[in-house]
C-alpha cells in the first residue's frame, strides 16, 4: 500500500512518472488506454481554456480569475478516482478537476464573469459551488461526507485547497472531526508554494503538509502534484480507504502556481525567476504526453487535432457565457437556501425598493 509506505514524517514524496516521462514500472497505475487520454485531453483544455479566461479578463470580459497552468496534474488526477455519485468540493483553482467531472466549461467562465447562475453544474454533477472564503469548504466537504455515511450511502468527498488555506481554523476543525468520526473523505492539498504573496516556508513549520495528518490519527502522504500517475494512484488508494469505511486521508500535491495568484496580481514583484524556470521544467502536461506517447497511446497528428479541437470547443463556450442573461438583483440572495426564508426577502424587496428611488 502507497500510503502506508510513504510515511510523511520521513519525507518522501511519491513519484511514479518522472518530468522526463520516465515511469516507474514497480508503482505504475494500471488505466485503461481510455481513462488515460481523457485525463490527457482534459489537462490540454485546461490549459487553453485557463489562458483563455485570462485574455478575456485583460479585455474587460471576465472579473478577476485564479489561473490554474501548471496545476492541471494536481487538479485532474485525484478527480480521476472518483464515482459518479461522489462529491467533490472545491476551493477557486481546480477548473482540470471540474471540465473532468462535467462541469460545463461556459458555466465556469460565466462564474467568474460574475453570474451565480454559473456555480449551477446541472443535474447530476456532484460539485459544491466555489468557496473563495479560504479554507470554508473543509468543514463542509466533512459534513457532506459525514451525511453520506449517515445514510449508509458509498459516496466518497474529495475535498481540495490551498497550502494556505492550512492556517486556517476551519482546515483544523475538518481534519480533526474527519479522524474522530472516519468520515470518507478525501483532503487534496494544491501545495502550490505561494499563497498570494506568502510562499510556503512562511505557511507552517512543519516540514510538510503532509505530515499534519499525523496529528489528526490520520494517513498523510506528500505526492509529485505534476505526476498525473502518482497522484492517480495516491488518491484512488485513499478513495478506495474511505469507501470501505476506513477513515480519511490527507494528500499533499506538491506542486506550482505558475501564473499570477489572479489576474489582480504580479508575482514578478516576490517571486524570482529561477523557481519559474525550475518548475517550467517539470511540466505535468509535457511529461504525461512523453508518456502516452512511448506507450503509443497518442501521436503527434492526435495532439494537432486534438489542439484545434480545443481551441474550437473554448471559443464556442465564451460565446455561449457571453450570451447568456446578464444576473439580476434577486440572484444576490437567491441562492443560499432551498426556500428563501423571510427577513431575507424582505431584505431584497427593501434593496429593490432603494434601487428604485435612486434610478427614478
Ligand atoms: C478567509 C480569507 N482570507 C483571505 C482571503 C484572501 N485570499 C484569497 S486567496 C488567498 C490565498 C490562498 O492561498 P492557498 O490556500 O495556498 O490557495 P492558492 O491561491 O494558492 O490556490 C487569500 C489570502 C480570502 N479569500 N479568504
Ligand atoms: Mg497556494
Amino acid at each position: 500500500m502507497l500510503i502506508d509506505t510513504y510515511d510523511p514524517l520521513k519525507g518522501r514524496m511519491l513519484q511514479i512518472l518522472d518530468p522526463k516521462g520516465n515511469v516507474d514500472k514497480a508503482l505504475e497505475p494500471r488505466l485503461d488506454k481510455e481513462t488515460l487520454i481523457r485525463a490527457y485531453k482534459t489537462m490540454v483544455l485546461t490549459r487553453a481554456a485557463d489562458d483563455k479566461a485570462v485574455r478575456l479578463q485583460r479585455q474587460g470580459r471576465l472579473g478577476a480569475y485564479p489561473p490554474s497552468k501548471g496545476q492541471e496534474a494536481s487538479q485532474v488526477g485525484p478527480a480521476l478516482t472518483l464515482e459518479k455519485d461522489d462529491w467533490m468540493v472545491w476551493a477557486f483553482r481546480e477548473l482540470g478537476a471540474l471540465l473532468l467531472r462535467g462541469a460545463p466549461l461556459w458555466k465556469f467562465y460565466l462564474y467568474w464573469m460574475g453570474n451565480e447562475e454559473g456555480s449551477n453544474y446541472g443535474p447530476g454533477i456532484n460539485i459544491t459551488p466555489s468557496a473563495v472564503p479560504v479554507g470554508s469548504q473543509v468543514p463542509h466537504a466533512v459534513g457532506i461526507s459525514f451525511a453520506s455515511r449517515y445514510r449508509g450511502d458509498k459516496q466518497v468527498t474529495l475535498c481540495y485547497f490551498g497550502d494556505g488555506a492550512t492556517s486556517e481554523g476551519d482546515f483544523h476543525e475538518g481534519l480533526n472531526f474527519a479522524g474522530v468520526f472516519k468520515t470518507p473523505t478525501v483532503f487534496v492539498c494544491q501545495n502550490n508554494q505561494w499563497a498570494i504573496s506568502v510562499p510556503r516556508s512562511h505557511q507552517t513549520a512543519a516540514a510538510t503538509i503532509a505530515q499534519k495528518a499525523v496529528a489528526y490519527g490520520i494517513p498523510g502522504i506528500q505526492v509529485d502534484g505534476n505526476d498525473i500517475l502518482a497522484l492517480y494512484a495516491a488518491t484512488k488508494e485513499a478513495v478506495d480507504r474511505a469507501r470501505r469505511g476506513d477513515g480519511p486521508t490527507l494528500i499533499e500535491s506538491y506542486t506550482y502556481r505558475m501564473g499570477d495568484h489572479t489576474t489582480s496580481d504580479d508575482a514578478t514583484r516576490y517571486r524570482i525567476g529561477a523557481e519559474l524556470k525550475e518548475w517550467s521544467e517539470r511540466d505535468p502536461i509535457s511529461r504525461f504526453q512523453i508518456y502516452l506517447v512511448s506507450k503509443g497511446l497518442w501521436s503527434a497528428e492526435e495532439e494537432k487535432a486534438w489542439q484545434a479541437e480545443v481551441l474550437r470547443t473554448v471559443e464556442e463556450e465564451v460565446r455561449k457565457a457571453e450570451s447568456y442573461p446578464p444576473p439580476t438583483l434577486e440572484d444576490a440572495f437567491k441562492h443560499t437556501y432551498a426556500e428563501m426564508p423571510e427577513d431575507l426577502r424582505r431584505e431584497m424587496e427593501s434593496l429593490a425598493r432603494d434601487l428604485g428611488r435612486k434610478e427614478g
